[in-house]
């Protein structure tokens, strides 16, 4: 695909050292820096735009506020045979799974199935990257994140709901893992932002104004408005589901359960996030990847150009090939906000 004239290309690994140097300098842990820099890194390489380094002035003016601790050492606990508990510490929510990924790999490899319920959390990321090494490992993956109240439930009056997205990820035989990841709002909060900040309006049904009116303006829906759940009744279940894995199940917020009020600049939901990992080697068939494998052939023959997860692997081969592409501006703030941006620039060479 042609890139955007504005577009520089930088290898991944530089851009997660990039960011790794941001996220310290800016109150996490050496540690926490490093997963969040390969989150967002990775999110930016895969194209899944409304995650990837727009999201770094929501992560570091949300630090700022005091609202998140990005040092926050998270705790482990062993509960029964298919169970952890993680609390967060009221830490980022991949720390979390990272303490507690091992043993929730050999507990599912063990019993054929686990879970991982983490609580006190914040995610402000794509789930995606959460998910996928699972299938990779030959383990199918759901997990389950709420977030903040801003989606009205069917029929409703008031946001109540997160935007409230699922993963799953699951082996293929000698392909790419089938991966979904999907908000269960109409559309994902930082999508509006992007649409408001380009002055594109939204297709109908997608959210509300201040009064409760249908709107396409995304200005409208952020200013005091709501978003709608997708697909009316069926998205606003989903989204319940969501809220009673990875809130009621948890112990963690619910969406309508926390503020932002006293922390200026706080932009991270305080929640919980749920993950199912099964081991499908111990199922009767035992063959999930091959069948997998002709259950795609089967939706490829009936028409489906492409499987969810293509987009995504699409541009990560050629983010791998060329370099990640980010905005040239964006890019030149990114070094600024290492505190040293005297470096040297992957496409236009050192700067002057
Ligand atoms: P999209 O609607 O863009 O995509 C949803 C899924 O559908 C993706 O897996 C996508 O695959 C797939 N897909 C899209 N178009 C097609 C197609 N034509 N044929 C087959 N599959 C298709 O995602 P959302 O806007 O709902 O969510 C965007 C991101 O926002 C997600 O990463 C989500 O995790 C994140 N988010 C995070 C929240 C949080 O609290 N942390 C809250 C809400 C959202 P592909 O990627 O290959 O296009
Ligand atoms: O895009 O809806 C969203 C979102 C919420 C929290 C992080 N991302």
């Amino acid at each position: 695909m042609q890139d955007n004239p504005n577009t520089v290309r930088i290898p991944l690994a530089e851009l997660s050292a990039l960011l790794a140097r941001i996220f310290e300098r800016h109150g996490t842990s050496a540690q926490v820096a490093s997963i969040l820099a390969d989150n967002v890194a990775c999110a930016q390489r895969d194209g899944s735009h409304s995650h990837g380094v727009f999201r770094i002035p929501g992560y570091l003016s949300t630090l700022a506020s005091g609202w998140v601790d990005g040092k926050a050492v998270p705790v482990v606990s062993d509960s029964a045979p298919g169970y952890i508990n993680v609390d967060a510490r009221n830490g980022f929510a991949q720390p979390a799974l990272a303490a507690a990924r091992e043993a929730l790999v050999a507990k599912a490899r063990n019993n054929g199935i686990a879970l991982l319920a983490i609580h006190d959390s914040h995610h402000f990321a794509a789930l995606w990257p959460d998910v996928e090494p699972f299938a990779r490992e030959g383990l199918v993956a759901l997990t389950f994140v709420n977030s903040m109240a801003c989606v009205v439930p069917h029929g409703g009056r008031q946001a109540l709901f997160g935007t409230n997205p699922i993963a799953f990820a699951a082996p293929r035989d000698n392909a790419d893992p089938l991966v979904f990841d999907l908000a269960t709002s109409a559309i994902a909060h930082g999508d509006v932002q992007i649409a408001a900040r380009e002055g594109r309006r939204l297709p109908p049904g997608f959210g509300v104004d201040r009064s409760g009116a249908p709107t396409q303006d995304p200005a409208a829906i952020l200013d005091g408005g709501a978003l709608l759940p997708f697909g009316g009744h069926k998205g606003s279940a989903l989204s319940m589901m969501v809220e009673l894995l990875a809130a009621a199940l948890t112990g963690g917020n619910f969406s309508f359960d926390f503020t932002w009020a006293d922390h200026p600049g706080a932009q991270t939901p305080r929640t919980g996030q749920l993950f199912i990992v099964i081991d499908p080697s111990r199922a009767a068939a035992g063959n999930f990847a091959q069948r997998a494998e002709r259950l795609v052939r089967a939706m490829h023959d009936a028409g489906q150009p492409r499987m969810p997860g293509d987009r995504r692997y699409q541009e990560r081969r050629e983010a791998e090939s060329l370099g990640v592409a980010v905005d040239h501006e964006q890019l030149a703030r990114l070094r600024e906000l290492t505190g040293s941006h005297l470096g040297s620039d992957p496409v236009r060479g050192p700067t002057p």
